[in-house]
């Protein structure tokens, strides 16, 4: 039986916060609500792991829900920080970092012309979508069940993360004029949007992650991809890459780069800002030259491109762009799989485990996960037990069953091991 596990300090925190922060959290899936108990506070990360504020030390799958690729205060990420932060925080004004990070975004994704640095995906999404009606004169947008694409009013519709997390697929407080004009369709479902673009002439956009990982991770089918860039292309419509987690993760160059689909626009954020606030949106030149001060479309921040978070960003890509980084990462991702997949059977419990490179989900349920309907048949109850599991034998796990693990690059052998060795141990916790 794994050492006692306290978290007094957390629960002592956690009572603190909560008379001056929302929820006592700063972001909803924080809160611990899908697998109870008391949020954990952590004090401090460092490689692979995260120590919390009782001296728990974690091996981290969540790397701040994906930016940590590199693990935690990477030496070279912290010294390229540190050398800038000498120079000043931020001019609001143009410096040549932001030039260094957009040459390294588009050496990652040539479908990408010209970028955009904003301060979050959020942003880069709200921001892609007003540019994807202005291009194209209409007004709908396609998007899916269970992907998440940030809180922007318009795409809280059937949205996955939190959202799905709290059980408020819809949010108070959001106009139904808002989301009307945005259809939600089943993931992986290509007739769902066919018959939508014989229904709908006035569809500017679909916007799609295109490895899902909002509902737990959910690979797209074979065709799918592909399938929306021809539907798209035979209608005038936009394709919009959400690549805010896939991007740099699946591969340096996003999933576009794994499936050779080529999207008219595309989001980015997490790794691209190292664990520094940074979103990015771009694509076509004809499409992004019509945003401000070159066109139009208006978009604007008062910290976009603040070179702190550029530094970040740069040393981070600097150390993927050699791609040997992802086969070490690969063959790892791919062990742990394969023992999971192994281990499963002999545990009683009904589970299969889902991935795609460094991205992936243990699903409570009998079958593989296609879709979100699918991923809400999910016992989330098991999740729950299971999340607590993993913690007491010292491996941090999302404390959702709607979120993706993320492996990081600072996970060397022995420390697989002992996460496939934790796994096997509280799947069989759990079966009981
Ligand atoms: P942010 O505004 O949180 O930087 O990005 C929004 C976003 C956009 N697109 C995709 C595909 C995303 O996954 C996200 C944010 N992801 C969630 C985790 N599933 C952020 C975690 C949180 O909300 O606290």
């Amino acid at each position: 039986m794994p050492k006692p596990f306290k978290t007094d300090q957390s629960q002592k925190q956690f009572q603190i916060a909560q008379e001056h922060l929302v929820g006592g959290v700063n972001s909803p899936v924080r809160a611990f609500k899908s697998v109870g108990g008391t949020p954990i506070f952590f004090a401090r990360g460092k490689g692979p792991y995260l120590i919390d504020v009782d001296g728990n030390r974690y091996l981290d799958l969540v790397g701040s829900w994906g930016p940590l690729i590199l693990g935690h205060a990477d030496t070279a990420v912290l010294n390229l920080v540190r050398r800038t932060l000498r120079k000043g925080f931020t001019f609001g004004a143009p410096s040549t970092l932001e030039t260094q990070l957009a040459i390294l975004v588009k050496k990652a994704f040539p479908s990408i012309e010209k970028v955009r640095f904003v301060s979050s995906g959020t942003e880069s999404v709200l921001s892609v979508l007003r540019l994807a009606r202005a291009a194209t004169r209409k007004k709908r947008i396609i998007k899916f069940d269970g992907c998440y694409h940030g809180h922007g009013d318009s795409l809280l519709v059937a949205a996955g993360s939190g959202a799905a997390t709290l059980g408020l697929p819809d949010s108070p407080g959001v106009p139904e004029e808002f989301t009307s004009l945005t259809l939600s369709l089943p993931y992986n479902d290509l007739a769902s949007v066919e018959s939508a673009f014989s229904k709908y002439n006035d569809i500017a956009a679909v916007i799609v992650e295109p490895v899902a990982g909002n509902m737990g991770l959910v690979p797209p089918k074979q065709g799918f991809l592909q399938g929306l860039r021809d539907l798209t292309s035979k209608n005038q419509a936009l394709l919009i890459f959400d690549e805010v987690m896939t991007g740099f993760r699946v591969a340096f160059g996003g999933a576009q780069e794994l499936y050779g689909i080529k999207p008219d626009l595309t989001t980015l954020g997490k790794i691209l800002g190292g664990g520094m606030p940074v979103g990015a949106y771009g694509g076509r030149g004809d499409l992004m030259a019509q945003v401000a001060p070159e066109g139009p479309v208006y978009q604007a921040g008062t910290l976009s491109g603040n070179p702190v978070a550029m530094a970040a960003g740069i040393a981070t890509l600097k150390q993927l762009a050699d791609r040997v980084f992802y086969r070490q990462l690969e063959e790892n991702a791919a062990f742990v799989e394969e023992g999971v997949t192994r281990a499963i059977p002999k545990t009683g419990v009904s589970a299969v485990f889902q991935r795609v490179g460094s991205m992936a989900t243990l699903f409570f349920c009998p079958r593989a996960v296609k879709n979100y309907a699918q991923a809400k048949d999910c016992n989330r109850k098991k999740y729950a037990s299971f999340f607590w599991a993993m913690a007491r034998r010292g491996v941090y796990i999302p404390p959702s069953q709607f979120e993706a693990w993320f492996f990081s690059g600072a996970l060397a052998k022995e420390h697989l091991k002992k996460i496939l060795k934790s796994i096997e141990d509280s799947l069989k916790e759990t079966a009981g």
